[in-house]
């Protein structure tokens, strides 16, 4: 984690010095209205299904796939959300992924990445994303509150990402979601229960999300019943099964 903050701070100044932020606010998407997860998360399946060519933890994935091919049948099918990964060294993906298919998808775009600079909200404004993501392991309980904030001001929905009882203390009445990642990012192993347990002390109300690591229907049942009120799944759709098999 410590290397991927390393490589995007030095990411986040280049692109400053390519474009400021005047200029991300003159592109197409800037003004648009947004779609909101907190209303997709209970008309749809609650799945929001990722866009992931690569990973730190399973290396390539998939790179073959276009991503307007393959969120077209996420929607399709009936997630909630789309979530487009726009880190491209660790993770492979670009906001040319977002931009190719924002026009053609009518749920919302999560922009996953490692947020760490007020500039990134803008870019992700500017690409046409929806939602953002917080992850509190790397970011102070005051950052994730302003953080919060400046995303709301820009009309983008916030997802808190956590994985300790530690990173409880995060958690803001303004997030909108709060994720539970039931992968370690240290060790990278996946434990549903450790997530379970944790989501039992969330504040009441707040919607919550499982995180990676569901690979098969009795994952997805098993959360569901816990009482999940989303899931995020990238790799057992990006490896080729289908996301209709799943949700029927
Ligand atoms: C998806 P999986 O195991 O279904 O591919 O996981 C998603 O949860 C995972 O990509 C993820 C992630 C993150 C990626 C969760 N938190 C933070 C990058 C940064």
């Amino acid at each position: 984690l410590d290397k991927i903050i390393k490589n995007k701070k030095q990411e986040v100044a280049d692109s400053k010095s390519k474009k400021s932020v005047e200029q991300l606010k003159d592109s197409e998407f800037f003004g648009r209205e947004t779609f909101s997860l907190k209303e997709t998360i209970k008309s749809k399946s609650g799945i929001i299904a990722e866009f992931k060519r690569k990973s730190p933890s399973k290396g390539i994935i998939n790179a073959q796939l276009s991503a307007l091919e393959v969120v077209s049948e996420y929607e399709k099918f009936g997630a909630s959300a789309v979530s487009v990964l726009t880190d491209s060294e660790f993770f492979g993906g670009s906001f040319e992924d977002v931009l190719n298919v924002r026009n053609h998808i009518n749920i919302p775009i999560l922009r996953k990445d490692f947020m760490i600079d007020e500039y990134q909200f803008y870019e992700a404004k500017s690409i046409g994303a929806d939602v953002i993501l917080l992850i509190a392991a790397c970011l102070s309980p005051k950052q994730v509150s302003e953080f919060t904030d400046l995303a709301h001001s820009l009309n983008l929905e916030v997802l808190l990402e956590i994985h300790t009882e530690e990173e409880l203390k995060h958690i803001n009445k303004n997030i909108d979601f709060v994720g539970i990642n039931n992968r370690n990012l240290k060790d990278f192993k996946v434990d549903l229960q450790h997530s379970v347990d944790l989501k039992n002390q969330l504040p009441e109300g707040i919607f919550s999300i499982a995180e990676s690591g569901i690979y098969n229907e009795d994952d997805f049942k098993f959360l569901k019943e816990k009482g999940f009120d989303g899931f995020l799944m990238g790799e057992y759709f990006m490896r080729g099964n289908k996301i209709e098999d799943f949700i029927a």
